[in-house]
């Protein structure tokens, strides 16, 4: 691992507040030592203004201090690699107000029950053989019921045996439940915050942001990985993104995982028309959770089938890496394999802990 950029003070930022930060102090946090935020034995809380001063800084001071952060911590070039499966879609009791998969909303999403084993191992099988080192399920529901649970936990011992990390999305956990889970051998749970607590209440009524924080909770005293993050571009400010950064960072510790989704609206829910987002801020958005996370898996999530592969590569250098690898998300599409290998290819990026035989890019592979 490089660490040869310029050191900042990750501390000094973090003292600095939100719009008071001018020239002298973006100078002295980008002249100041790096590791203070790697180093620091105790957790510091990040204020919401404090982030928001990242968010403020210009482009390139912000992407500088992103990739300081990332190479301490990370190979800049390795990706890791998750492939999707919704194992049951649709007909959803929540009513989140960007997914398709709700039956507050009619989308066009059918709703299916609960796919057999078989197919999940199949499904598990062809992308570790398309070079993926994790296998995430995710189900439509507001919470798993005992006989989910049964059947899921096969699901797990299943992909495990595989080779692969396996990583669930089931809606709201009880203790109970997420000690079955870890007894399993589940690594990961997806259980996103989504917002920030400020803006939550206009975009989903049937659980609170507590609950959410409580399925956090028991997810991590059983022992299983966390992944938690959100979804950019639903109409919130700045202000609320960095909110969202800063509920996600002063989780002790933070998640293991931070998904960056950016919307992607869909036909029939409340956030259809959704203003999309400048992409540059989505840029920062995924450089803050990097600065704030440093050690964290920040993930590139929904929404790269809509963008092209100068964006992407502007995310990877701003300290994203990780991505869901394979043709779906869960209802909607994500880019080819191929497409990605290509990308990877023109960017000297490779996955990370992929499966020996996973297929490395070929020259002949790399897009013009
Ligand atoms: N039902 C479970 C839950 O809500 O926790 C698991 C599946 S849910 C679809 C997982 C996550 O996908 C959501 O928390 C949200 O962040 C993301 N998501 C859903 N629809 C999306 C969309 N249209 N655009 C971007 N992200 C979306
Ligand atoms: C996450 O944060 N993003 C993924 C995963 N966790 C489960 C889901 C994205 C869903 C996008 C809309 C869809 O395909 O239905
Ligand atoms: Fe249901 Fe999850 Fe979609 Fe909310 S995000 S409606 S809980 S599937």
């Amino acid at each position: 691992m490089s660490t040869c950029a310029t050191p900042i003070d990750v501390s000094a930022l973090r003292r600095a507040g939100g719009s008071a930060l001018g020239a002298d102090a973006r100078q002295a946090a980008t002249k100041a030592a790096a590791t203070a935020a790697a180093q620091a034995t105790a957790p510091q809380r990040w204020s919401v203004a404090a982030i928001e001063a990242l968010f403020e800084l210009p482009f390139m001071d912000l992407l500088h201090q992103a990739q300081q952060v990332h190479r301490q911590h990370f190979d800049p070039n390795a990706v890791q690699l998750s492939t999707l499966l919704s194992i049951k879609t649709g007909g959803c009791a929540e009513d989140c107000g960007y997914c398709p998969q709700s039956a507050h909303f009619d989308t066009g999403v059918e709703a299916s029950k609960l796919l057999p084993l078989d197919e999940v191992l199949q499904a598990a099988s062809a992308a570790k053989a398309q070079g993926a080192s994790r296998f995430c399920m995710g189900a439509a529901w507001r919470s798993p019921k005992m006989r989910d649970l049964q059947r899921v936990t096969e699901m797990v011992q299943g992909v495990r045996a595989l080779g692969l990390e396996t990583c669930m999305t089931l809606g709201m956990l009880e203790a109970e439940q997420a000690q079955q889970l870890k007894d399993a051998g589940l690594d990961y749970y997806n259980h996103n915050l989504d917002s920030a607590p400020d803006f939550y209440g206009q975009i989903i009524s049937t659980r609170t942001y507590q609950d959410r924080l409580d399925t956090l909770e028991h997810v991590r005293s059983a022992g299983i990985k966390v992944c938690s993050g959100g979804i950019v571009g639903m109409g919130e400010t700045r202000a609320q993104r960095a909110g969202l950064l800063a509920q996600l960072a002063n989780l002790e510790p933070y998640p293991e995982s931070v998904p960056i989704n950016n919307l992607v609206p869909m036909p029939g829910t409340p956030l259809a028309d959704a203003e999309p987002i400048d992409p540059f801020e989505f840029v920062r958005t995924i450089a803050a959770a990097r600065i704030t996370m440093p050690r964290a898996l920040v993930r590139l999530s929904a929404g790269r089938e809509q963008m092209d592969d100068a964006l992407q590569a502007l995310c990877f250098a701003a300290g994203a890496n990780s991505i869901f690898y394979g043709d779906r998300l869960l209802t909607t599409a994500n880019p080819q394999a191929a497409r990605d290998r290509a990308l990877f290819a023109r960017l000297g990026l490779r996955a990370q802990g992929a499966a020996p035989e996973a297929p490395q890019p070929a020259p002949d592979q790399v897009a013009g």
